[in-house]
């Protein structure tokens, strides 16, 4: 019996989900989480969106987290569902996502008891499935104790949001419906403030620097968005009239539409022009980079260090010096004010600013090309679009793409992992219900995780999706070819049927040229539903980018082991 001040451990759970903004949660039931969603449910505020497996409910969880800025839920069960997620879970930590991950456990008395028990690996640890999640997450807790239920939650969700990672919560199922505290008030707050007196030394070391410099540029990288960065770093761009440009796992994230916008800077790559702009200047402020090899072709796109300035989400490395505890978007926001404004970058660029080559549509009956996909993809971009590109010649497509002022763009560029964005397109499409997502998605990522269109269905969100039917994998055909790289063709499109059943309102077809392109434009723009295309593109035919990239990123990959 609750009483006016205790409440069950699944309903204090709810309630600081809601509280910190959720409105839905992903899930797949099991019976170590029966008795907890039966609290979830009690909710009114909170709705189910129940997935088809447990990584896509993670994938979900992931979009949910893009579309809001802020944190979602995904409830599992032990182990059997636990271990599906776990790989959605670590692309969420890699992409800085705050993930609230919450598995049932074992009963508590089962340990006591020595019991052995199903869903398990057959061996007496009760632990597992959080020492697993604890290399994935900020934190992983198990609730055993309902008094200690308060706390260890409170305490995840404030990692989470505090520091934009997945967090592990494990309620063991009969503490579910256990009597604990109710949720008292509280903040959550986000990342914490920096040190002032380092934010200070940061900001004036730095001003100093860029107002000495002869042709700065400025580069906007992937964790301006986590680190709720975005706007600060508009206001720099506008304060120091530099040239600009985007990381391609930050593409998007800076106005494409910005009269100092050059593109993306990804070393051989990377938009004309831009790369010899920022490899030429004197000193370069990358706001929240990642420079990894995918980021940086196979580190070809080498940065000097001498000319760079990064600001991270916690410090500010300059050449020779570094400034701690200081976060990116009070350091951004204080900068841009002490800015003197220099246009010798964006003046050099306008002089080498090459226009993107005109590519005029052909015949109605001409076999269909990746180009002319990419250019009807174009000409569908609103300020309300999002376009989620999956991994794959995706990326590439996705990235040549001129984003209207508004439209977002998603790519799971740290992780890659393959699948991702038919889960993520059904969290974002849940999560950001003023868009009418546009997915770019290939063959072979689409067979890991194609049954979430069944969930897309069952929920009629209206995203429009690409698949690219290009007989394979063909990325990988471009690192490393081998028979390993061939997949078995599927009637994708007759999916949406199968999906449908009765009650769907799913619809489908089939594109093989550039007329049959059009009409099934047309029609998925005035279906009121999932619409969902299947285009049918040659193996080879895949952009020059991902030929150039993929050789870079091979010759990276095959460097031989060093011997003594
Ligand atoms: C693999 C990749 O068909 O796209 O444009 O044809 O390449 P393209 P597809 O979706 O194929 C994807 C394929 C197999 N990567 O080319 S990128 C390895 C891989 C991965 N993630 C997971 N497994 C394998 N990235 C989960
Ligand atoms: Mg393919």
């Amino acid at each position: 019996m609750t009483d006016h001040c205790t409440t069950t451990v699944g309903s204090y759970l709810a309630d600081r989900l809601e509280e910190i903004g959720l409105k839905h949660y992903f899930a797949v039931p099991g019976d170590y989480n029966l008795v907890l969603l039966d609290r979830i449910l009690e909710n009114k505020n909170l709705e189910m969106i129940s997935c088809c497996n447990e990584l896509n409910a993670g994938y979900a969880a992931d979009g949910y987290a893009r579309a809001t800025g802020g944190a979602s839920a995904v409830f599992v069960t032990y182990s059997v569902g636990g271990l599906s997620l776990l790989n959605a879970v670590a692309g969420a930590y890699a992409e800085d996502l705050p993930v609230i991950a919450v598995s049932g456990g074992p009963n508590t008395n089962s340990e006591a008891e020595f019991e052995m028990l199903h869903h398990t690996l057959g061996k007496l640890d009760y632990d597992y499935q959080r020492d697993i999640f604890s290399k994935v997450t900020a934190e992983a807790v198990t609730i055993r104790d309902p008094h200690e239920a308060p706390t260890k939650i409170d305490h995840a969700i404030q990692t989470a949001l505090r520091f934009r990672k997945p967090v592990y919560i494990e309620i063991a199922c009969n503490i579910a419906d256990a009597i604990t505290s109710k949720p008292n008030v509280r903040s959550f707050g986000g990342p914490t403030a920096s040190d002032p007196v380092s934010l200070q030394a940061a900001v004036d070391h730095v001003a100093n620097l860029l107002n000495n410099a002869a042709k700065p540029v400025l580069v906007s990288g992937v964790k301006l968005r986590s680190f709720g960065a975005e706007e600060n770093f508009h206001k720099l761009a506008d304060a120091s009239g530099y040239a600009i440009a985007s990381m391609p796992n930050a593409k998007g994230f800076f106005d494409e539409q910005h009269p100092n916008y050059m593109g993306i800077y990804w070393g051989p790559v990377g938009s004309p022009g831009c790369g010899e702009i920022v490899d030429s200047s004197d000193l370069c402020l990358f706001a929240g980079p990642t420079f990894t090899d995918y980021t940086t072709t196979g580190h070809a796109a080498l940065v000097d260090p001498s000319k760079v300035i990064q600001a991270r989400p916690n410090s500010v490395v300059c050449p020779n010096q570094t400034f701690s505890n200081v976060k990116l978007s009070e350091f951004l926001e204080q900068l841009a004010p002490r800015i003197t404004a220099n246009d010798a970058s964006m003046v050099a660029y306008k002089r080498i600013q090459e226009d993107p080559p005109a590519l005029s549509a052909g015949a109605p009956e001409t076999p269909l090309s990746t180009r002319q996909l990419v250019s009807r993809v174009q000409q569908m971009l609103t300020a309300d679009s999002a376009v989620i590109a999956e991994t794959g010649d995706s990326w590439f497509n996705g990235m040549q793409l001129n984003l209207p002022t508004g439209s977002r763009f998603e790519i799971q560029m740290q992780y890659g992992s393959i699948g991702w964005s038919v889960g993520a397109l059904l969290g974002y499409c849940i999560g950001a219900p003023e868009r009418r997502p546009i997915a770019l998605i290939g063959d072979g990522s689409f067979q890991l995780t194609a049954q979430e269109i069944s969930t897309i269905i069952r929920y009629n969100l209206n995203p429009i999706i690409f698949l690219i039917n290009n007989g394979g994998y063909t990325i990988e055909v471009e690192i490393h070819d081998g028979p390993y790289n061939n997949i078995k063709n599927w009637n994708y499109a007759d999916l949406v049927h199968v999906f449908n059943a009765a009650d769907g309102n799913g619809w489908s077809g089939k594109a093989a040229t550039e007329g049959e392109l059009d009409e099934a434009i047309k029609t998925a723009k005035s279906h009121n539903g999932p619409a969902f295309i299947e285009v049918l593109i040659d193996r080879d035919d895949c952009s020059k980018n991902l030929l150039v990239w993929g050789s870079h990123v091979a010759k990276n990959n095959g460097r031989p082991p060093r011997v003594n």
